[in-house]
């Protein structure tokens, strides 16, 4: 008896090791097994991502405002008509704090209505295409030399920063892309 005692001890001592030991390499699978789901989860969501930016940019890059499909237009009638904006985008016109002159937008704060669309004249001045784009709403306006008009429209409400995603601002490294009231800002719907 007092023999065999501690070898039980030990049996169940390495038991229960060898328990420890399946719950850690368990917990391991299925830690790995979320990592996947969560890269998987991210890739959809880029997919998607993307596939919201081609929808959008197909409907504005035209620069032709398209009256809404046929199944809307009850809807679309009783709202009240789109609001424009107008605005420039001027290539190194507005002095920095690092005393450099930026590529801007003339406004860069946009106020919509959720599902409404707010129309942006653009005069775009520069040579070059330019965008107003804020992945978290779907949202990507090229905006194209010239002036054309494009469709704004958020589906959420929300304060959102967007930033020209076109290498821009080239005499101060893209400055501007990353610094609102320049060629980022915010749009804001309620
Ligand atoms: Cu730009």
């Amino acid at each position: 008896m007092h023999v065999q005692a501690p070898d039980r001890e030990t049996e169940a001592h390495d038991q229960e090791e060898f328990d420890d030991s399946v719950a850690k390499s368990g917990r391991l699978v299925l830690g790995g097994l979320a990592g996947a789901g969560i890269v998987a989860a991210l890739l959809m969501s880029i997919v998607a991502l993307n596939q919201s930016s081609e929808r959008s940019t197909v409907t504005v890059t035209s620069g032709i405002v398209t009256p809404p499909a046929a199944g809307s237009s009850t809807t679309a009638a009783s709202t009240a008509p789109a609001k424009t904006l107008s605005l420039k985008v001027i290539g190194g016109s507005k002095l920095g704090p690092d005393g450099k002159k930026h590529d801007v937008f003339t406004k860069t704060e946009y106020a919509v209505k959720v599902g409404q669309p707010l129309l942006l004249k653009i005069d775009n001045t520069d040579d070059v295409e330019h965008s107003i784009t804020s992945p978290q709403v779907g949202v990507n306006i090229i905006v194209k030399p010239g002036v054309h008009t494009y469709q704004l429209v958020v589906k959420e409400a929300g304060r959102f920063s967007w930033f020209c995603v076109i290498p821009c601002d080239s005499d101060a490294n893209g400055w501007a892309m990353q610094h609102a009231g320049y060629m980022s800002g915010f749009i804001t719907a309620t």
